[in-house]
């Protein structure tokens, strides 16, 4: 690779340092350090050959080790600073590489180069996250979820570092560490982890009525997502987009699923966080893994800067979102996650985003809670990654050339040649040299300022309730009961009564049936309003926004979903592999489940491989459960505790269910193992055919009910004991 010397101030790329591998066609370079790393050889870090990498070096065969030992000594010393601080917040992640390609050229809003070009593919890095969490905590936490994409543009990069929900907790970043001290365990030992349901996060919550609009979607299935690739992203804030003239206009970023947006139930995710605390990093592996890539198209709501005035909240207002109804989302390009990171720590733990990484055509609005992150992000990265230098790391390189005057710090790759290290020089033949606008240099948008310098908030921001109202009004009606439930469980575990009172008080601001169904569910008696509540500014318009219920998304897709076969020996093994073929070729997966590992008798006379015994697995890891006919096979499992809890939980959380010939025995036996509650499962979802042979009616019915994701009504689903 050439390297620019003083003698040659045209050259690219002043660092010195190899292209990034996040290049999805990795560079030469790249590929080299991977394959060295393992080789052939065992040696120290400073390449000396290893010969025994078994015993350490001691004096006699039961003498005591010699300080001598550098091999061990060197090892040891290594291994005992392998950890980094956590991320403080969004600690537990995973990530992916991937491309975005944007459908037509945007160059009549914005001059990012990379949403110029539809035939251009610009390499991205991705990364998932709950936020309250240790990086050990289980994925199905209730929580926000990070989402978080780098462009590796030829621009630089550009790092949107959003979340799975389109509002946040705070107006300004000041309170970021009051909310985030709240939420986390509880200082003195340490409890919760990874949950808001305790004292002083409500006790914070119900102190800052601005967080009522976040908290109601905290309070949504959407906090608990069926996979990474089933959840909307946000950019949260209001950026602005700026053309090659240097005209702006706002702008929201969306990340819409191509699979639609599904999530669990509060039942799945508790017990999800036993059977498979990795439920969501499995899926985004394995999903990534089988080629089935997840996928997202970016969505822009526009508002001119002359309308900037025209919605009853203000943009600037994190706490709020631009209702799709008022602004629709237009759909400009697509992501897409076709590689997993060949080291976890490397690329997932050691990415550093950061808001403040833009290209030229891209700019931040005055949001007070975007402007505080500003600080933070490369802050962090200091204690995290001990460096000024972190740019430097493979996954933090950008694709563009990088040539500065920044030099030395911890840890530095580059080896800069030459004595010039500062601007202006002539020494250096005057590089690296500042590039104006039209030669693609970034300059801010010059927004008109006036005003005092004062700690204040802005009046627009005061309507805290309206936004959560729309949001309650506008979701189904089991949509409406789990956040109910929801409140119910999270104010339950809050041991003191003043706190679950003033959260009481402020929902009977967001609604009166809300607040109605959750005192009930607590035992407690509506409070009257908070304070001077009725000061505050109040719409009920619209009434409703579509977008904002899961009722409304994609559904229609089999990719992805996973659907469990429960065999014992002498199975009816021919409509399972039919079932297979059909399922394969929508995209899901078939797991056949067994009292044991190995492999099983079937009726086609082909031994049956096993995915998983029963005792390791649960009906909340699938999508939908089969049972094939075959007297003993049906037999063996209606005699399994197992077998009938996975049907149970399976009716009880609305997945499809179906069964051929006898296998409806087992579905019968579940329903009525079910104690007094007596009944058979029926209802949507639940096929039967009685033939041994499934029939394209049958398969037809299957997989429709499974890319409906759930049915939420059935007889009787909400009193199962499961
Ligand atoms: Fe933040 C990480 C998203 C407000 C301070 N944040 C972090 C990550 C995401 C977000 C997705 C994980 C990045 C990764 O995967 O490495 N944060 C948000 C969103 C916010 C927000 C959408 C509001 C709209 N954050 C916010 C504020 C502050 C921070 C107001 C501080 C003033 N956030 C941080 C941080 C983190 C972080 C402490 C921890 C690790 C990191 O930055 O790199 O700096």
């Amino acid at each position: 690779m050439s390297k620019r010397t003083n003698d040659d101030p045209a050259s690219e790329n002043l660092t010195g340092l190899a292209p990034s591998p996040a290049d999805a066609n990795r560079s030469e370079q790249a590929a080299a350090v991977l394959a060295e790393l393992p080789g052939e050889s065992l040696t120290t870090n400073q390449g000396l050959l290893i010969s025994d990498n078994q015993n350490s070096l001691r004096a006699g065969v039961r003498g005591p080790t010699l300080l001598e030992d550098h091999i061990l000594r060197e090892k040891i010393m290594h291994f005992d600073h392998e950890r980094i601080p956590e991320r403080v917040v969004h600690a537990r992640g995973a990530g992916a590489h991937g491309v975005f390609e944007v459908y037509e050229s945007m160059s009549g809003l914005t001059k990012a180069g990379f949403l110029q070009d539809p035939s251009l593919k610009t390499p991205v890095f991705v990364r998932f996250s709950t936020v309250a969490g240790s990086r050990g905590s289980m994925d199905t936490a209730r929580d926000v979820r990070g989402f978080s994409v780098r462009f590796y543009t030829e621009e630089g990069n550009f790092d949107l570092v959003g979340n799975n929900m389109p509002v946040f907790f705070i107006q300004d970043a000041i309170k970021f560490p009051d909310l985030i001290h709240a939420v986390k365990p509880e200082p003195h030992n340490e409890i919760p982890q990874a949950s808001s349901a305790h004292d002083t996060f409500w006790d914070f919550i119900s102190m800052v009525p601005e967080s009522s609009h976040t908290v109601m979607w905290l309070m949504s299935d959407r906090a608990i997502p069926r996979s990474f690739a089933m959840m909307e992203g946000f950019g949260v804030h209001t950026f602005r987009f700026i053309d090659a003239a240097g005209s702006a206009s706002f702008v929201k970023f969306h990340w819409k699923p191509v699979l639609g947006v599904h999530s669990l139930v509060w039942d799945e995710a508790v017990k999800l966080a036993g059977k498979d605390a990795d439920f969501h990093r499995r899926d985004l592996w394995e999903s990534i893994d089988e080629g089935r890539y997840p996928e997202w198209e970016l969505g822009v709501q526009i508002v001119a800067e002359e309308d900037e005035h025209m919605f009853d909240f203000d943009l600037l207002d994190a706490t709020k979102l631009i209702p799709e109804s008022l602004v629709p989302v237009q759909l400009i390009g697509k992501l897409t996650l076709n590689r997993n990171p060949d080291n976890y720590f490397a690329e997932t733990e050691q990415v550093a985003f950061h808001p403040g990484h833009l290209v030229p055509g891209i700019d931040f609005s005055n949001d007070p809670l975007l402007q505080g992150r500003l600080f933070s992000y490369s802050d962090t990265q200091l204690s995290r990654l001990g460096s000024p230098n972190f740019h430097e790391l493979p996954i933090n390189r950008p694709i563009a050339a990088v040539a500065n005057n920044q030099r030395d710090g911890h840890m530095r790759q580059a080896i800069v040649r030459g004595r010039v290290s500062y601007e202006p020089n002539t020494l250096g033949g005057g590089c690296p040299m500042q590039r104006p606008w039209e030669q693609g240099g970034f300059v801010s948008h010059a927004e008109p300022m006036q005003g005092e310098k004062v700690r204040v908030r802005s009046p627009s921001f005061a309507d805290h309730f309206s936004q959560p109202g729309l949001f309650w009004r506008s979701q189904a009606d089991w949509e409406q009961a789990h956040i109910v439930d929801a409140f119910c469980f999270e104010l339950g575990k809050v041991t003191v009564p003043a706190i679950r009172e003033r959260m009481l008080a402020n929902l009977t601001q967001v609604d009166a049936a809300l607040a109605q169904r959750v005192a009930d569910g607590l035992g407690m008696s509506v409070p009257p309003p908070p304070a001077g509540a009725e000061n505050l500014p109040h719409t009920d318009k619209p009434a409703m926004d579509a977008a904002l219920s899961m009722v409304t998304t994609r559904k229609g897709s089999l990719i992805g979903r996973k659907v469990a076969v429960l065999v014992a020996n002498d199975v009816d093994g021919t409509p399972l592999e039919s079932l297979r073929v059909a399922l394969t070729a929508a995209g899901a997966t078939l797991k056949v489940i067994a009292p044991q590992l190995g492999e099983i008798r079937s009726s086609t006379g082909n031994p049956l491989k096993v995915d998983h015994s029963l005792p390791t697995v649960g009906s909340v890891q699938f999508d939908a459960v089969y049972v094939p006919g075959g007297a003993k096979s049906v037999d063996a499992l209606c005699n399994n505790a197992h077998a009938l809890l996975f049907v149970k939980e399976a009716y009880k959380h609305g997945k499809p269910i179906a069964a051929t010939d006898d296998g409806a025995m087992l579905i019968d036996k579940a329903a009525h193992s079910n104690g007094n509650q007596g009944g058979a499962f029926q209802g949507p979802g639940v096929i039967t055919a009685s033939g041994k042979m499934v029939n394209g009616d049958f398969v037809e019915s299957f997989l429709a009910a499974i890319a409906k994701h759930r049915v939420t009504e059935r007889p009787d689903m909400a009193v199962i004991v499961a």
